[in-house]
């Protein structure tokens, strides 16, 4: 076992910026260099939080409360963390999360409009001392990621939102990255993939050196 405790990365952006993506290459460049990780993702990431994560996604006639929808994030993290990012870090592995707590601060700060100190209450519950190393932001103007996106099929519950939700998504989004400079990495997703990488590959040096690889 290694006694390094290993760096947790968090993916962060709006819809359809590249995501998905950009994380498989970073995964096909984390193992050329034999660095031990792991992909997750939130909500999501154990059985519990993946089936959460389909109450949170499925559109439903019901309402869903705000405060519904920030707890059940919360509980899915909760979940996520005990079961798979603490241990895989503890064993010194490398923790590579498509999206963390920042989009709750994002979504349903930004987006749905709850004070950001009700969700850093509950970030220092649930987490403790557990934030995220590196965070790399793909940012892109909304209609960029909407037209990426909508190649694909039924919409689910957050895509249906409006124009308005997503551009402040993009604004807290912004405005984390500036408060949260030490650990942000801002990169253009307007940009082609082939530009969008090699801004990644510059920001994947930066990892391994401070990872110790
Ligand atoms: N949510 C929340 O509200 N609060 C929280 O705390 C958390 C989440 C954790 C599910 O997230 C929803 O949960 C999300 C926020 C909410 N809702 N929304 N909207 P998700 O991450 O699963 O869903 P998503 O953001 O909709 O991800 P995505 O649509 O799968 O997007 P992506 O992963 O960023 O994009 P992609 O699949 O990699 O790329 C989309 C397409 O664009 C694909 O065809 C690519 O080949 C293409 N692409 C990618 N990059 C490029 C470039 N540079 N040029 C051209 N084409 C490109």
């Amino acid at each position: 076992m290694s006694s390094t405790r290993g760096l947790f990365i968090t993916i962060e952006g709006g819809e359809g910026v590249g995501k998905s993506t950009n994380i498989d290459f970073i995964a096909q460049r984390l193992q050329r260099q034999g660095i031990p990780f792991i992909l997750t993702r939130e909500p999501g990431g154990t059985p519990l939080a993946e089936d959460i994560r389909q109450l949170l996604l499925t559109p439903r006639d019901e309402a869903v409360a705000e405060n519904t929808e920030l707890l059940l994030m919360f509980a899915a993290r909760a979940q996520h963390i005990a079961e798979v990012i603490e241990p895989a870090l503890a064993k010194g592995q490398w923790v590579v999360c498509d999206r963390f707590t920042d989009a709750t601060f994002a979504y349903q700060g930004g987006g749905r409009g709850i004070p950001m100190a009700k969700i850093a209450d509950l970030e220092q519950w649930v987490q403790g001392d557990l934030r995220p190393d590196f965070t790399l932001l793909l940012d892109a103007a909304i209609e960029v990621g909407m037209s990426r996106a909508s190649k694909r099929g039924a919409l689910d519950r957050f895509e249906q939102e409006q124009q308005n939700f997503f551009e402040n998504v993009r604004a807290a989004y912004l405005n984390l990255a500036k408060q949260h400079s030490h650990r942000y990495r801002v990169i253009d997703a307007s940009q082609s993939l082939a530009q969008v990488q090699q801004s990644l590959l510059t920001v994947i040096d930066e990892m391994m050196t401070a990872g110790g690889a």
